[in-house]
């Protein structure tokens, strides 16, 4: 009810963080092209792989060119923030700055009907944008086809517009370099500006790869899923390459802003263990704190021609990448009901909190019951005064607002009830994403 819109409409304008002058308008007017690392963690920036002889191989050496270029905003100390809906929690979050709900994925459960305020809804209506989804997989899954609609796709480019045949495809779809290779030929018909999503797919678990398409060696670990791991991301990133190449030469690359983030972890906790020696850890040292470190994935920004691109430390999650990217874009979020906060903007407060209701801060980390030192990963429930911890607890509570006012909104679809004004033109979409292009 109206009680209800006012309490979430209240806390996401205090939520809201002002843009940042500097950053404001950086990349306005451009196409944005956002490519989705599938299960891409953060560890494997600047990783190098040792074999049994000494010999050491880059994992990801394009994105970490990528990483350090002048012309990317770049952060390491940003987190996935999904739950049961995974991957597609990953999309509510980044393109939606809300939450996947407590409980299953909100794609499944609310997706056809809710009303969103997407990131391809605000680019159409405020800034003429085209916007379009590619994905090697079937739209069916995650209902996808069900959701975009109402996230404000005009395009959904899934598997019955590529090509599936033999040998192209692993486990849950299409090879990602043919995905970005026959993607072009829809890339190239869109309107400009144009706001894309590419999902990739051939980094996901278990990391099936044929040995011809693996330029490194596997991981030696006890454990044959994350041996494959370090083999799956090399293939992406060499994708990735691959598609910079066709960006650049199609003239494309000039005037567009590449967003890059991982959607959740690859290797889940209960692997992380025999990930902990190639990370310099024994496994009997590895806790509830490091299983938490390791929810960083990449977050970059590429603006080709800006020159002052840096690695951020700033703490954020996925909710924050929706309001940082808008705002580069020149667009205005305070009309917005967002849980995120501008990862650029100086009123940012660096909390992260996660799904499970951990929460953390550059100096300390909620987890479980206890409190974390950030640098350490000392517990500090006993060393902090009484005082300190409720202060600190108010901190964490202060984060968990953000779940329990996404999950308010979300459940009782209250976007339905509340229309910013640059939205007001908006005519829901009846598109099934059934030959859109010959
Ligand atoms: C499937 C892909 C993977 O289409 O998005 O989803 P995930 O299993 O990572 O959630």
């Amino acid at each position: 009810d109206e009680g209800d819109l006012n309490e979430v409409f209240e806390f996401a304008k205090e939520n809201n963080a002002v843009p940042n002058d500097e950053y404001f308008g950086l990349a306005e007017g451009r196409n944005v092209i956002t490519l989705v690392l599938e299960s891409g963690q953060q560890f494997m920036m600047d990783y190098d792989l040792e074999d049994e002889d000494g010999n050491s191989y880059e994992v990801t050496p394009f994105l970490n060119s990528l990483y350090h270029d002048d012309s990317t905003i770049s952060f390491d100390n940003f987190f996935h923030q999904t739950g049961q809906g995974k991957s597609s929690d990953a999309e509510v979050l980044a393109e939606n700055s809300l939450f996947g709900l407590p409980e299953g994925s909100a794609f499944h459960t609310l997706g056809s009907d809710n009303t969103f305020h997407a990131a391809p809804k605000i680019l159409g209506e405020e800034k003429g944008y085209t916007t379009a989804a590619f994905h090697g997989n079937t739209g069916t899954f995650w209902n996808r086809t069900g959701t975009y609609k109402n996230l404000g796709y005009d395009y959904f480019f899934d598997s019955q517009y590529y090509d599936m045949g033999e040998g192209r495809t692993l486990d849950y779809g299409l090879k990602d370099k043919l995905f970005f290779h026959d993607s072009v030929e829809y890339i190239e018909q869109l309107p400009q500006p144009f706001y894309s999503k590419f999902l990739t797919l051939t980094n996901h678990f278990p990391y099936p790869l044929e040995e011809e398409n693996a330029s490194i060696p596997k991981a030696n670990t006890q454990d044959d899923t994350v041996n494959s791991y370090f083999q799956t991301m090399r293939y992406t990133d060499e994708a990735f390459e691959e598609f910079f190449t066709w960006l650049k030469d199609s003239g494309l690359y000039d005037n567009s802003i590449i967003v890059i983030f991982g959607d959740h972890y690859g290797n889940s906790n209960m692997r992380n263990p025999y990930l902990a020696p190639l990370l310099g850890y024994d496994a009997d040292e590895w806790g509830d704190f490091e299983n938490v470190q390791m929810q960083r994935v990449p977050l970059m920004f590429h603006i080709p021609g800006y020159s002052d691109g840096e690695i951020k430390e700033t703490y954020g999650g996925q909710v924050d990448l929706l309001p940082t990217l808008l705002h580069l874009l020149g667009v205005e979020t305070d009309s917005y009901l967002f849980m995120g906060q501008d990862l650029l903007s100086e009123e940012n407060e660096e909390l992260v909190p996660f799904r499970n209701g951990n929460v953390l801060t550059p100096n300390y980390h909620f987890i479980g019951s206890h409190i974390y030192d950030a640098e350490t990963g000392e517990i500090l429930d006993d060393t902090l005064s009484e005082e300190e911890i409720t202060e600190l607890k108010e901190r964490a509570d202060h984060g968990r607002e953000r779940l329990t006012n996404s999950d308010k909104l979300l459940s009782l679809d209250l976007l339905r009830f509340y229309q910013p004004k640059a939205l007001e033109s908006w005519e829901p979409n009846t598109y099934q994403y059934q030959d859109q292009m010959s």
